[in-house]
């Protein structure tokens, strides 16, 4: 599925009718702060079409996919944090905390982060 969907949260943050603080924007994707951060940099990247989960996105359009990962690396390099290191994250579905079912790429930095997650 690649068109907006009417009732998905991140679809209407990228049509504007959701207010987010938002860092980057490219031709296929938009960067913004997550509302509730786990680190001194979170931000999402999403495909400005919607795609629930990241193996749907990488199946119908690997070149989005490749653009979200791009934009991930600059919002850590804009944000200061590609120098000491950095977390891309795609929660993929509920038992993995997926919350939101439009692909998410987590960018986690500025401090220590454990491995393995919880
Ligand atoms: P996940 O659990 O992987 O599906 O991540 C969803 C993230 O989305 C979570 O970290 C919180 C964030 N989030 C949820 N609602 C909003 C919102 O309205 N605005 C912003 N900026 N972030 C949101």
């Amino acid at each position: 599925m690649t068109a907006s969907e009417s009732d998905c949260l991140f679809c209407k943050i990228v049509a504007g009718e959701v207010p987010a603080t938002i860092v980057r924007e490219s031709a296929g994707a938009v960067a913004f702060r997550d509302i509730n951060p786990q680190a001194p940099t979170h931000v999402l990247v999403i495909p400005r079409a919607h795609h629930p989960t990241v193996g749907e996105l990488a199946a119908a359009d690997a070149e989005l996919l490749a653009e979200v990962l791009r934009e991930a690396h600059q919002v850590a390099v804009d944000e200061g944090v590609a120098g000491n290191g950095y977390r891309v994250v795609f929660n993929t579905g509920a038992q993995a905390g997926q919350t939101v079912f439009h692909v998410h790429a987590h960018v986690l930095g500025g401090r220590g982060l454990n491995w393995p997650p919880g």
